[in-house]
């Protein structure tokens, strides 16, 4: 093509000729001042190959109708030849034909772009909305034990063993019943059913007599306060862990947009070079 200087037309669609068959037509393509329709419709060519094909259109000035259809690219690659055309100023193209290739509204808007200064038709797929980056979820927590929040409660508020037992012990006999115990429960708003609530009043009614005195409390506290604090040290540590694993995930970002930069600069350099004088 690149010898064949009066060439108007060329139909090489259903070849699947992939990659490299998209660098010749890319390096052809700038060299070449007659041919005016192309048909590469189903030939294989995916983001890479179009990466070489569309250097080949930065320069071009006689190409009317290009037939792209069937080749497996995506919207993000259909958006660059759409800006590549843009740029082109002298691009002849009236005819744009991808209509298997979905959208997104990224490419809605050059095209809106276009139409206010080219004459050019582009036939594509339908048009979807732009895929977000899913966002990170941490998995979630267990549930928390009833009595690891009670004194967290107790913490959090700067309470004396004695205030949370007087704080819940409503008839001043300076024991908690079952009920009273509940009731207290309930105003922390620290939930418990009934059966939890029978559970909760064993391990803590060490002696079995239905109440909880302050000798419980403070043997409670001991056992199950160390748990709580045990807890939220396991806490803090799994949030690091999170941490440490979103600044990993941004860093590979990182890594992976400077390499793009790096490809996209490295076309730049291989336009310039196959660009006509
Ligand atoms: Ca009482
Ligand atoms: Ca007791």
């Amino acid at each position: 093509m690149k010898a064949n200087k009066c060439l108007r037309s060329l139909n090489v669609a259903w070849n699947g000729f992939g990659k490299e068959g998209a660098k010749a037509l890319g390096e052809a393509l700038p060299e070449n001042d007659s041919l005016t329709e192309l048909d590469v419709t189903n030939n294989r060519i995916n983001a890479n190959g179009m990466a070489l094909f569309m250097i080949g259109l930065r320069t071009n000035e006689t190409l009317q109708s290009l037939k792209l259809g069937m080749n497996p690219f995506s919207s993000e690659v259909a958006k660059h030849l759409l800006l590549i055309i843009e740029a082109n100023e002298k691009c002849a193209l009236t005819h744009l034909e991808m209509s298997d290739v979905s959208v997104d509204e990224d490419v809605v808007a050059v095209l809106e772009r276009l139409a206010g200064n080219r004459h050019l038709s582009v036939n594509h797929g339908k048009i979807v909305r732009k895929v977000p980056e899913k966002p990170y979820v941490p998995p979630p927590l267990p549930p928390r034990d009833p009595l690891e929040l009670m004194f967290e409660f107790k913490y959090e508020h700067g309470y004396r063993t004695l205030d949370l037992l007087m704080r819940m012990d409503k008839d001043n006999n300076m024991v908690v019943d079952r009920e009273e115990f509940k009731n207290g429960l309930l105003e922390m708003d620290i939930e418990a059913d009934d059966d939890q609530i029978d559970e909760l009043m064993s391990r803590l009614d060490t002696n079995s007599d239905g109440n909880i005195d302050y000798s419980e409390f403070v043997q409670g506290e001991k056992e199950y306060g160390s748990r709580q604090k045990r807890h939220m040290n396991m806490q803090t540590l799994g949030k690091i862990r999170s941490l440490a694993a979103a600044m990993l995930k941004l860093r590979v970002k990182a890594h992976m947009n400077d390499a793009e930069t790096r490809r996209l600069s490295t076309q730049n350099t291989e336009s310039k070079l196959t660009a006509p004088k």
